[in-house]
C-alpha cells in the first residue's frame, strides 16, 4: 500500500470488503472474473483510438485494432449477429447512438413505461430521450403483471411512433419479439430491443432471441453478460436504412454505416480500449460451456428465490420470473421500497428500491424492490442457498428497527458469504 494513493486505495479496499461480506442482489450488478478485471485495469487505458479498426485518427493503433476486432468477432459469434459495435461506453450511450442514427429530433418513440419496469432512456421526460423525441408508452396489465400486448398495439396504431422499443430494467418475463415486429411492420416503425438485463440468458438460448425479429439490439455488458461496465450495439442482419437519413445524392445508407457514425463521431469520442479488451475477455468467457451452466443456474436461482418469497406471502409482480430478476410489491407487507432498501442494507443485503406497476408512491419512496441473482450465482450459490437468502431477506425486513438483531444478522451473513468467494468459479 505504501506507494499507493492512500486516500483512494483505502476506500477501494473498503469497497472490496463490502462486496465480499454482503449479499449482492442488485439485478443489474455482477462480479467480473480476474481476467476481465485485469484487462479493464490494463495499460490500454493510455491509448487514444478515435475511429474504427484500420480507420483511426491516431497512430499506434495496430494492437488495439486487433483487440477491438477480437471483441467484435467474439460478440458476433455469441449472438449470431452480422453486425456488432463494441464502443458504446454504456447502455445509455448505445441507445443514444441508435436514436441518432434512426430518428430526427421531434420523431416519436413508443417505449415501456418506466414505472412498469422500463428504462430512463426509453423516453422518460427527465432523460434526453424524452426531451429530444416525442414519446408514448405501453405497460403491463394490472391483473397479471404481464405486458399488455393488445394495448401496446392499439397505442402503436394510434400514435404511429417512428420507433418501438422493447426491453426493460425491471421486468421478469420473456418478450414476444415477433408480436412487436408485426406491429412495427404495420406502421412502418423501426424496432429496437434493449436487452441490457437478460443478454446473458439470450446469448445462451434460455430466452427468446430478439435478433430474429428486431432491426437493432442494444445491451450493456456488465449485467448477466458478466463483463466490464459498457454497452454494445448488434444487428442480426445489416440492411439498407429505409428511415429518415439519405445522402445528398439521395442514397440510403446501410444501417451499419449509420450506427458506426452515430457512435463515433456522432455521440462519443475516443473508445475505451481497456474496456473493449475486458469486453473481449468476457465475450470469450460467455462462449464457453461453463457460462451456460452459470446462466442456467442464475435462472434456476431466480425461480427458486421467487417461489420461496411467494411462500412467505410476498407479492412478486407476474407471480414469478423467466429470467434473473424479480420485482416485489411490498404493499402487502406494509413497508415501502425506501425503508426496505434501508432495512436490507443494515444487514448487508444490497438491493434497490423500485417503482412497481400502478405504484401510488413517488420514485424516491416506491412500493417495491427489485432483486436479481446474477451476482450471487457468480459466487457459487445454488437453489438450496436461495432458501437461506429468502430467510435473510425476511428477517432483515422485519427486524431492522432492532439495531442489535440487524447487527447479528449482518455478522451471520458475512460469515455465510465467506463460503462463496467472489473469484471462486471463474
Ligand atoms: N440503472 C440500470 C439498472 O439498474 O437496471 C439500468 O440503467
Amino acid at each position: 500500500m505504501q506507494n499507493l494513493d492512500k486516500d483512494v486505495f483505502k476506500l477501494i479496499e473498503q469497497e472490496e470488503k463490502r462486496q465480499i461480506n454482503g449479499i449482492e442482489l442488485i439485478a443489474s450488478e455482477n462480479y467480473v472474473s480476474q481476467n476481465v478485471l485485469s484487462a479493464a485495469g490494463s495499460i490500454l487505458t493510455n491509448k487514444y483510438a478515435e475511429g474504427y479498426p484500420s480507420k483511426r485518427y491516431y497512430g499506434g493503433c495496430e494492437i488495439v485494432d486487433q483487440i477491438e476486432e477480437l471483441a467484435i468477432k467474439r460478440l458476433k459469434i455469441l449472438f449470431n449477429a452480422e453486425y456488432a459495435n463494441v464502443q458504446p461506453h454504456s447502455g445509455s450511450q448505445a441507445n443514444s447512438a441508435v436514436y441518432l442514427a434512426c430518428l430526427n429530433p421531434g420523431d416519436k418513440i413508443l417505449g415501456f413505461d418506466l414505472s412498469h419496469g422500463g428504462h430512463l432512456t426509453h423516453g422518460s421526460p427527465v432523460n434526453f430521450s424524452g426531451k429530444l423525441y416525442k414519446t408514448c408508452f405501453y405497460g403491463v396489465s394490472q391483473e397479471t403483471g404481464l405486458i399488455d400486448y393488445d394495448s401496446m398495439r392499439a397505442t402503436a396504431l394510434k400514435e404511429k411512433p417512428n420507433m418501438i422499443i422493447c426491453g426493460a430494467s425491471a421486468y421478469s418475463r420473456d418478450w414476444d419479439y415477433k408480436f412487436f415486429r408485426n406491429v412495427a411492420n404495420e406502421i412502418g416503425a423501426i424496432l429496437l430491443a434493449d436487452i441490457s438485463h437478460p443478454s446473458g440468458l439470450i446469448a445462451k438460448g434460455l430466452l427468446n432471441d430478439p435478433l430474429d425479429f428486431c432491426h437493432i439490439i442494444t445491451s450493456t455488458t456488465h449485467k448477466t453478460l458478466r463483463g466490464p461496465r459498457g454497452g454494445v450495439i448488434l444487428m442480426g442482419k445489416d440492411f439498407e436504412n429505409p428511415w429518415g437519413y439519405t445522402t445528398k445524392k439521395g442514397q440510403k445508407k446501410m444501417m451499419s454505416t449509420l450506427l458506426n457514425s452515430a457512435v463515433f463521431p456522432g455521440s462519443q469520442g475516443g473508445p475505451l480500449e481497456h474496456i473493449i479488451a475486458a469486453k473481449a475477455v468476457a465475450f470469450g468467457e460467455a462462449l464457453e460451456d461453463t457460462f451456460f451452466q452459470y446462466i442456467l443456474q442464475v435462472q434456476k436461482n431466480a425461480i427458486h428465490l421467487a417461489s420461496g418469497l411467494i411462500d412467505l406471502g410476498y407479492h412478486i409482480i407476474s407471480n414469478g420470473t423467466d429470467n434473473h430478476c424479480l420485482l416485489i410489491d411490498l404493499r402487502s407487507k406494509n413497508i415501502t421500497g425506501k425503508d426496505a432498501e434501508f432495512a436490507l442494507g443494515e444487514a448487508d443485503i444490497t438491493v434497490n428500491k423500485n417503482m412497481v406497476p400502478f405504484d401510488d408512491k413517488s420514485p424516491f419512496i416506491t412500493s417495491g424492490i427489485r432483486i436479481g441473482t446474477a451476482a450471487i450465482t457468480t459466487r457459487g450459490m445454488v437453489e438450496e442457498d436461495m432458501d437461506l437468502v429468502v430467510n435473510f431477506i425476511d428477517q432483515a425486513l422485519f427486524n431492522y428497527k432492532n439495531k442489535k438483531s440487524s447487527k447479528s444478522l449482518s455478522k451471520e451473513i458475512s460469515k455465510t458469504m465467506q463460503n462463496f468467494p467472489i473469484f471462486k468459479s471463474l
